[in-house]
């Protein structure tokens, strides 16, 4: 069979599928040699302007008349913009093309550590941590910790996908937690939902859709509307994100104080108040000249066999041939072990620890993270364990009972004994 009717025949086959990104079988040309945990890489590649907000710390000698606060939430936007480009746009080869990511198994871990190449090392040491803390439905955990600037980002996605006729919707379940420890400044992140476009040539990217939100712990908040081509601007994307002092202002948009508009992997403006002014606009931002940090990661050959080069080192290299037999066979070699795995634990009555990462349940009054739940609260965002950016009340929230979420234990990783970054 050629290209386009190998091409063809998986669209239709995908044209009835269910949900559950491993049951799709696709052709092996559109099939990546990463895993999917390493996506989350991504979150930390902006280093220098995720640690900026620590700069910015009294009026810098001159009179300004916006507070800090509202500067460190400006400054968390152009790392949010730039890493939004990172881990959806930039990643991409070439053909910008996205292809479809290996299934991560229970356990798999993804460490490394991003290069502080500045001159005077300003930024110090930070370190990478992914663990896949679930398989069905697939989570995946991630931690951007530099000591040095005592800066954390923590968080979790799970990614939950449908079929429409043209193309393939995305939701996330998780959001971003980033702490500013030396500031006593904490913000919350939601994830967008997105769609791929392009499906039907064979050339899949993807479109940031509908909301999502930034709640800082001093009140600020940003609502991001996302939109592609031929919606706000005629140019794929595109968004709109205006900058309120703090959730309640935010229920009337004419109550924003900045509108920051433009594409969010490319230029965008500021201008004052709640519309995209593009007379009195400024230059905010331009997301494809941030500068992204180099990865340092191990050599596969000193990697623990739950790191996922090493892991899935046979399935990369016969993707990366192209041999789709060599594929099939070495993939069902990997879901096998983790069957009889799971088949061991269950007669013994145990499950698979988690290494680095602990499931917070906020309905139980001891929960140890007050801080996250503080910010959900300001935000008035669910709690439940309902899609990213849903916001309380919502009819989609009856649909969940537990409140659980994965959190960060730098505790375990300092101990951690068999796994270095
Ligand atoms: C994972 C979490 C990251 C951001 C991110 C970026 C790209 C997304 C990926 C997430 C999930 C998987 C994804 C991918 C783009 C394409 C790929 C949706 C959300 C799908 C599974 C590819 C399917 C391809 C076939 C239909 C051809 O922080």
């Amino acid at each position: 069979m050629n290209y386009a009717s190998t091409w063809a025949s998986f669209i239709a086959s995908i044209a009835s599928y269910n949900g559950d990104l491993s049951s799709l079988t696709a052709p092996p040309f559109i099939l990546s040699p990463k895993s999917l945990l390493e996506y989350s890489q991504y979150w930390g590649t902006n280093t220098e302007l995720l640690l900026a907000p620590n700069t910015i710390k009294d009026d810098d000698g001159k009179k300004r008349k916006s507070s800090i606060h509202l500067r460190r939430l400006l400054a968390v936007i152009k790392w949010y913009l730039a890493t939004i480009n990172s881990q959806y746009a930039s990643r991409t080869d070439s053909k910008h093309s996205e292809k479809k990511p290996l299934n991560p198994f229970l356990g798999e871990v993804f460490v490394a550590k991003f290069a502080d190449d500045t001159q005077d090392h300003r930024l110090g040491e930070t370190k990478l941590v992914l663990e896949q803390v679930q398989h069905h439905p697939p989570i995946s955990a991630y931690a951007v910790w530099n000591e040095k600037q005592n800066t954390l980002l923590e968080g979790y996605s799970g990614v939950r996908a449908f079929m429409s006729a043209t193309s393939l919707n995305v939701r996330q379940h998780g959001h971003a937690l980033l702490h500013y420890r030396n500031l006593g400044e904490d913000y919350l992140i939601t994830l967008p939902p997105l769609h791929l476009e392009g499906l039907i040539k064979g050339s899949p990217t993807v479109e940031l859709d509908q909301k999502s939100y930034i709640q800082s712990s001093s009140k600020y908040c940003a609502v991001f509307e996302y939109s592609g081509r031929g919606y706000f601007s005629g140019k794929s994307n595109s968004f709109k994100c205006r900058i309120y002092r703090n959730h309640e202002e935010s229920l009337n948009k004419y109550n924003a104080l900045y509108t920051i508009f433009g594409q969010w992997s490319g230029v965008c403006f500021i201008s004052k108040g709640s519309e995209a002014d593009s007379e009195k606009r400024k230059r905010f931002f331009d997301s494809s000249k941030a500068v992204a940090q180099k990865l340092i990661v191990k050599p596969i050959s000193e990697q623990h066999e739950l790191e996922s080069r090493r892991a899935w080192k046979k399935v990369a290299d016969s993707i990366v041939q192209g041999d789709y037999k060599l594929i099939t066979k070495e993939k069902s070699q990997i879901e096998n072990e983790q069957r009889e795995l799971r088949k061991k634990e269950e007669a013994k009555g145990v499950t698979w620890t988690r290494r680095w990462y602990d499931e917070i349940d906020y309905s139980a009054k001891d929960h140890t993270d007050k801080a996250g739940m503080k910010l959900f609260k300001m935000a008035h965002l669910s709690m439940k364990n309902v899609p990213s950016g849903i916001l309380e009340g919502s009819s989609k929230e009856k649909s969940s009972k537990t409140m659980k979420h994965w959190r960060f234990n730098l505790e375990k990783f300092n101990a951690e004994k068999d796994i270095k970054c």
